[in-house]
């Protein structure tokens, strides 16, 4: 009998039909159960018409979201979240790109970590993690965004806008889902503020975060804008909104 799937990876997807068919079917052969969910933006190249065929053939392991149109990263994971939250078995939840810049071989190790920790990231910036065949402007981007998270968000992790991340059940039910204001990439952080105002216990697994193989970015100037003003508005809370509700927990790297 197949082992109970109690971890769902959320995929979100827009113009990715390069990279969806290898990238699940490394995910379908990892050595431990995880399904996974996809959520297509009606993505012009196709990327939803293939996951579907994935979906009909193994419909225990793959579920694909179609949404109307290009709505945003950030609301692509929670229609991905809501999705999974009602699948009683599912204990687990995580997120990550369809590109291979997070590649699924690090699944894994979250899971183990996911043992002793609330949330757990797979992280660039602890020792073993890295970067590879990077450009310097995505690298500098992605150091002072996260330098921007940390110090004035007071954000703890060492990855801050990692997308890719596991969340256990209770962290999700815990937070507000439809009150999250980002929409675009700077959910990523407002996600990892809340986590770390509930208290929840966050580890760190070292990753090697590798460019897209195939496909272009969808990041634009509009989102890098967006970004700032969530920063700033969280930044807000921050000094004004009550204290957290649990005193704050260790961070712990696998
Ligand atoms: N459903 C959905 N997926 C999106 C949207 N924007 C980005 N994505 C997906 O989110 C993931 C991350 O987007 P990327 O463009 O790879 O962003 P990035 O990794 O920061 O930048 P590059 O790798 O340089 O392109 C990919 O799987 C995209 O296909 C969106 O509006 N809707
Ligand atoms: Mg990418």
């Amino acid at each position: 009998m197949m082992q109970k799937i109690d971890t769902k990876v959320i995929v979100p997807t827009y113009n990715e039909a390069d990279n969806i068919d290898e990238l699940l079917q490394t995910i379908l052969d990892l050595p431990v159960p995880v399904g996974v969910i996809v959520v297509d933006d009606n993505s012009p190249d196709g990327t939803g018409e293939k996951a579907d065929l994935w979906a009909k053939k193994y419909p225990d392991q793959v579920d694909v979201i179609h949404r109307a149109g290009k709505l945003g990263l950030g609301t692509a994971y929670i229609a991905g979240f809501k999705l999974a939250l009602t699948m009683p078995h599912v204990n687990r939840v995580m997120t990550m790109d369809a590109d291979f810049s997070h590649h699924p071989r690090f699944i894994p190790d979250m899971i183990t970590l996911s043992k002793r920790m609330h949330v757990v990231i797979g992280s660039r910036y602890v020792p073993g993690g890295g970067t590879e065949n990077c450009t310097w402007d995505r690298i500098l981007l992605s150091r002072v965004a996260n330098l921007i998270a940390k110090t004035i968000l007071g954000l703890k992790a060492m990855d801050t806008t990692a997308g890719f991340r596991l969340y256990r059940r209770e962290v999700l039910e815990s937070i507000p889902l439809d009150k999250i204001f980002s929409s675009g990439y700077s959910f990523l952080v407002e996600m990892l503020f809340m986590c770390q105002r509930r208290g929840w216990q966050i580890g760190e697994v070292p990753i090697i975060f590798e460019d897209r193989r195939a496909g272009t970015t969808k990041i634009s100037r509009e989102e890098i804008f967006k970004a700032q003003y969530t920063i700033l508005r969280l930044l807000a809370r921050r000094l004004l909104g009550r204290s957290p509700r649990h005193p704050s927990k260790p961070i712990v790297t696998l």
